[in-house]
Protein backbone atom coordinates (compact mmCIF):
# COMPACT_ATOMS: atom_id res chain seq x y z
CA UNK A 1 0.00 0.00 0.00
CA UNK A 2 1.30 3.61 -0.62
CA UNK A 3 1.81 5.73 2.80
CA UNK A 4 -0.06 8.44 3.09
CA UNK A 5 0.95 12.03 2.79
CA UNK A 6 1.59 14.61 5.99
CA UNK A 7 0.67 18.12 5.28
CA UNK A 8 1.48 20.63 8.05
CA UNK A 9 -0.07 24.07 8.71
CA UNK A 10 1.96 26.89 10.23
CA UNK A 11 1.76 30.18 11.73
CA UNK A 12 1.20 32.94 14.07
CA UNK A 13 -1.99 32.83 16.11
CA UNK A 14 -5.15 33.87 14.01
CA UNK A 15 -3.39 33.46 10.72
CA UNK A 16 -6.32 31.00 9.62
CA UNK A 17 -4.71 27.67 10.42
CA UNK A 18 -7.56 25.45 11.56
CA UNK A 19 -10.00 26.81 9.04
CA UNK A 20 -7.55 25.67 6.10
CA UNK A 21 -7.09 22.79 7.88
CA UNK A 22 -10.92 21.52 7.69
CA UNK A 23 -11.21 23.52 4.08
CA UNK A 24 -7.63 21.40 2.88
CA UNK A 25 -9.66 18.42 4.32
CA UNK A 26 -12.84 18.67 1.85
CA UNK A 27 -10.55 19.42 -0.99
CA UNK A 28 -9.49 16.06 -0.22
CA UNK A 29 -12.66 14.84 0.35
CA UNK A 30 -13.65 16.04 -3.12
CA UNK A 31 -10.94 14.00 -4.76
CA UNK A 32 -11.52 10.83 -3.37
CA UNK A 33 -7.86 10.92 -0.81
CA UNK A 34 -9.31 9.75 2.63
CA UNK A 35 -7.59 11.78 5.01
CA UNK A 36 -7.22 12.16 9.05
CA UNK A 37 -7.91 15.93 10.48
CA UNK A 38 -5.16 16.49 13.77
CA UNK A 39 -3.76 18.92 15.62
CA UNK A 40 -0.42 19.53 17.71
CA UNK A 41 -0.09 19.92 20.56
CA UNK A 42 -2.87 17.45 21.04
CA UNK A 43 -4.44 14.80 18.32
CA UNK A 44 -4.66 11.64 20.83
CA UNK A 45 -6.65 12.08 24.65
CA UNK A 46 -3.13 11.35 26.44
CA UNK A 47 -1.50 14.06 24.02
CA UNK A 48 -4.36 16.59 24.43
CA UNK A 49 -3.87 16.16 28.29
CA UNK A 50 -0.32 17.42 27.89
CA UNK A 51 -1.65 20.48 25.43
CA UNK A 52 -4.13 21.06 28.19
CA UNK A 53 -0.24 21.63 31.02
CA UNK A 54 1.17 23.38 28.29
CA UNK A 55 -1.24 26.26 27.22
CA UNK A 56 -3.27 26.68 30.76
CA UNK A 57 -1.45 30.16 32.16
CA UNK A 58 -0.86 28.16 36.15
CA UNK A 59 0.46 29.88 38.48
CA UNK A 60 3.83 27.51 38.21
CA UNK A 61 6.65 28.92 35.79
CA UNK A 62 7.36 27.10 32.80
CA UNK A 63 10.66 27.32 31.17
CA UNK A 64 11.41 27.62 28.42
CA UNK A 65 13.36 23.83 27.98
CA UNK A 66 10.62 22.24 29.83
CA UNK A 67 7.56 23.83 27.38
CA UNK A 68 10.12 22.53 25.00
CA UNK A 69 9.86 19.21 26.50
CA UNK A 70 6.44 19.27 26.82
CA UNK A 71 5.57 19.35 23.28
CA UNK A 72 7.52 16.82 22.01
CA UNK A 73 6.48 15.02 24.66
CA UNK A 74 2.78 15.22 23.06
CA UNK A 75 4.57 15.17 20.07
CA UNK A 76 6.14 11.60 20.87
CA UNK A 77 2.37 10.38 21.67
CA UNK A 78 0.71 11.62 18.72
CA UNK A 79 3.46 10.50 15.99
CA UNK A 80 3.23 6.80 16.98
CA UNK A 81 -0.45 6.28 17.79
CA UNK A 82 -1.77 8.44 15.51
CA UNK A 83 0.22 10.38 12.14
CA UNK A 84 2.29 7.28 11.59
CA UNK A 85 -0.45 4.42 11.65
CA UNK A 86 -2.61 6.68 9.38
CA UNK A 87 0.13 7.16 7.05
CA UNK A 88 1.08 3.62 6.95
CA UNK A 89 -3.16 3.24 6.35
CA UNK A 90 -2.04 4.83 3.38
CA UNK A 91 -4.30 7.78 4.70
CA UNK A 92 -3.05 11.74 4.22
CA UNK A 93 -3.15 13.49 7.47
CA UNK A 94 -3.55 17.09 7.88
CA UNK A 95 -1.85 18.14 10.85
CA UNK A 96 -3.00 22.05 12.50
CA UNK A 97 0.97 22.44 14.20
CA UNK A 98 4.09 20.03 14.15
CA UNK A 99 7.94 20.25 14.75
CA UNK A 100 8.16 24.10 12.77
CA UNK A 101 6.35 25.15 15.53
CA UNK A 102 8.73 24.47 17.78
CA UNK A 103 11.41 25.95 15.83
CA UNK A 104 9.76 29.51 15.78
CA UNK A 105 7.77 29.64 19.01
CA UNK A 106 10.60 27.83 21.24
CA UNK A 107 13.56 28.34 18.83
CA UNK A 108 13.08 31.86 17.12
CA UNK A 109 10.26 32.93 20.48
CA UNK A 110 11.71 32.17 23.44
CA UNK A 111 15.45 31.36 22.22
CA UNK A 112 15.69 27.38 22.88
CA UNK A 113 18.90 26.38 21.42
CA UNK A 114 18.23 24.83 17.70
CA UNK A 115 20.80 21.87 18.10
CA UNK A 116 18.42 20.48 20.96
CA UNK A 117 14.94 21.16 18.89
CA UNK A 118 16.48 19.15 16.13
CA UNK A 119 17.90 16.00 18.42
CA UNK A 120 14.43 15.69 20.17
CA UNK A 121 12.98 15.62 16.24
CA UNK A 122 14.87 13.46 15.70
CA UNK A 123 14.53 11.21 18.27
CA UNK A 124 10.76 11.77 18.16
CA UNK A 125 9.94 11.61 14.24
CA UNK A 126 12.53 8.60 13.65
CA UNK A 127 12.91 9.57 10.58
CA UNK A 128 9.07 11.46 9.46
CA UNK A 129 9.08 14.81 7.88
CA UNK A 130 6.03 16.34 6.48
CA UNK A 131 5.41 15.64 2.93
CA UNK A 132 4.51 19.65 2.26
CA UNK A 133 3.67 22.57 5.09
CA UNK A 134 1.67 25.46 4.50
CA UNK A 135 2.92 28.76 6.25
CA UNK A 136 -0.27 30.97 6.63
CA UNK A 137 2.14 34.07 6.96
CA UNK A 138 0.45 37.27 7.62
CA UNK A 139 1.07 40.62 10.00
CA UNK A 140 1.32 39.69 13.56
CA UNK A 141 -1.31 42.57 14.49
CA UNK A 142 -3.94 41.53 12.15
CA UNK A 143 -3.30 37.56 13.17
CA UNK A 144 -3.91 38.74 16.97
CA UNK A 145 -6.54 40.87 16.14
CA UNK A 146 -8.41 37.83 14.40
CA UNK A 147 -7.64 35.21 17.15
CA UNK A 148 -9.04 38.20 19.94
CA UNK A 149 -12.38 38.47 17.99
CA UNK A 150 -12.90 35.08 17.67
CA UNK A 151 -11.46 33.77 21.50
CA UNK A 152 -14.17 32.22 23.65
CA UNK A 153 -12.41 31.37 26.86
CA UNK A 154 -9.38 33.23 28.75
CA UNK A 155 -6.03 33.84 27.49
CA UNK A 156 -3.49 30.72 27.21
CA UNK A 157 -0.11 31.39 28.06
CA UNK A 158 1.04 31.77 24.38
CA UNK A 159 -1.86 34.62 23.85
CA UNK A 160 -0.91 36.40 26.95
CA UNK A 161 2.64 37.38 24.88
CA UNK A 162 3.72 40.53 23.54
CA UNK A 163 3.75 41.53 19.61
CA UNK A 164 7.56 41.22 19.76
CA UNK A 165 7.58 38.04 20.14
CA UNK A 166 5.17 37.01 18.16
CA UNK A 167 7.08 39.05 15.72
CA UNK A 168 10.20 36.64 16.45
CA UNK A 169 8.16 33.67 16.04
CA UNK A 170 6.71 34.84 12.09
CA UNK A 171 10.37 35.75 11.53
CA UNK A 172 11.59 32.79 12.71
CA UNK A 173 8.92 30.89 10.35
CA UNK A 174 9.89 32.80 7.38
CA UNK A 175 13.49 31.76 7.67
CA UNK A 176 12.72 28.62 7.52
CA UNK A 177 10.61 29.11 4.29
CA UNK A 178 13.57 30.34 3.20
CA UNK A 179 15.86 27.33 4.06
CA UNK A 180 13.25 24.81 2.67
CA UNK A 181 11.46 26.62 -0.35
CA UNK A 182 10.49 22.91 -1.59
CA UNK A 183 8.76 21.91 1.47
CA UNK A 184 7.07 24.63 2.91
CA UNK A 185 4.64 27.08 0.82
CA UNK A 186 4.38 30.44 2.25
CA UNK A 187 0.61 31.82 1.48
CA UNK A 188 -0.50 35.06 1.97
CA UNK A 189 -2.75 34.62 4.41
CA UNK A 190 -3.86 38.31 5.55
CA UNK A 191 -5.98 37.90 1.97
CA UNK A 192 -9.49 36.93 2.24
CA UNK A 193 -10.34 33.69 2.32
CA UNK A 194 -11.25 32.57 -1.10
CA UNK A 195 -7.55 33.72 -2.50
CA UNK A 196 -5.97 32.18 0.46
CA UNK A 197 -7.87 28.90 -0.78
CA UNK A 198 -7.13 29.57 -4.27
CA UNK A 199 -2.98 29.63 -3.53
CA UNK A 200 -3.70 26.19 -1.32
CA UNK A 201 -5.28 24.28 -3.97
CA UNK A 202 -3.02 25.55 -6.32
CA UNK A 203 -0.22 23.62 -3.98
CA UNK A 204 -2.91 21.08 -3.40
CA UNK A 205 -2.94 20.16 -7.41
CA UNK A 206 0.48 19.51 -7.07
CA UNK A 207 0.81 17.12 -4.64
CA UNK A 208 -2.22 14.82 -5.10
CA UNK A 209 -1.88 11.42 -6.88
N1 LIG B 1 2.85 25.84 20.12
C1 LIG B 1 2.38 24.75 19.45
C2 LIG B 1 4.22 25.96 20.40
O1 LIG B 1 4.63 26.94 21.04
N2 LIG B 1 5.07 24.97 19.99
C3 LIG B 1 4.65 23.86 19.32
O2 LIG B 1 5.47 22.98 19.00
C4 LIG B 1 3.24 23.75 19.03
C5 LIG B 1 2.74 22.54 18.31
C6 LIG B 1 -1.38 26.20 20.17
C7 LIG B 1 -0.35 27.09 20.81
O3 LIG B 1 0.77 26.29 21.09
C8 LIG B 1 1.93 26.88 20.57
C9 LIG B 1 1.48 27.80 19.48
C10 LIG B 1 0.09 28.21 19.88
O4 LIG B 1 0.20 29.39 20.64
P1 LIG B 1 -3.39 26.52 18.64
O5 LIG B 1 -4.45 25.65 19.13
O6 LIG B 1 -2.66 26.07 17.43
O7 LIG B 1 -2.43 26.92 19.83
O8 LIG B 1 -4.06 27.83 18.46
P2 LIG B 1 -3.69 29.13 17.72
O9 LIG B 1 -2.55 29.23 16.85
O10 LIG B 1 -3.80 30.11 18.84
O11 LIG B 1 -4.86 29.04 16.72
P3 LIG B 1 -5.92 30.08 16.45
O12 LIG B 1 -7.23 29.34 16.51
O13 LIG B 1 -5.75 31.35 17.21
O14 LIG B 1 -5.57 30.47 15.00
P4 LIG B 1 -5.78 29.76 13.65
O15 LIG B 1 -6.19 28.35 13.78
O16 LIG B 1 -4.59 30.09 12.87
O17 LIG B 1 -7.00 30.63 13.08
P5 LIG B 1 -8.53 30.26 12.85
O18 LIG B 1 -8.66 29.41 11.66
O19 LIG B 1 -9.13 29.85 14.14
O20 LIG B 1 -9.03 31.70 12.42
C11 LIG B 1 -9.10 32.76 13.36
C12 LIG B 1 -10.24 33.70 12.95
O21 LIG B 1 -9.90 34.34 11.73
C13 LIG B 1 -10.88 34.09 10.73
C14 LIG B 1 -11.60 32.82 11.18
O22 LIG B 1 -12.91 32.75 10.66
C15 LIG B 1 -11.56 32.98 12.70
O23 LIG B 1 -12.60 33.81 13.13
N3 LIG B 1 -10.17 33.93 9.46
C16 LIG B 1 -10.13 34.88 8.51
N4 LIG B 1 -10.70 36.10 8.44
C17 LIG B 1 -10.46 36.83 7.31
N5 LIG B 1 -9.68 36.39 6.28
C18 LIG B 1 -9.10 35.18 6.30
N6 LIG B 1 -8.33 34.79 5.30
C19 LIG B 1 -9.32 34.36 7.48
N7 LIG B 1 -8.87 33.13 7.83
C20 LIG B 1 -9.41 32.88 9.06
Amino acid sequence: MTRGSLITLEGIEGAGKSTIARWVCEWLDRHAIRATLTREPGGTPLAERVRQIVLERGQERLSAAAETLLMFAARGIHVENLIRPALERGEWVVCDRFTDATRAYQGGGRGVDAALIESLADEVQNGLQPDCTLLLDLPVAVGLERARSRRAGPVDRFEAETQTFFERVRAAYLELARREPRRIHVIDASLPLEAVTRQIGAVLERLAP
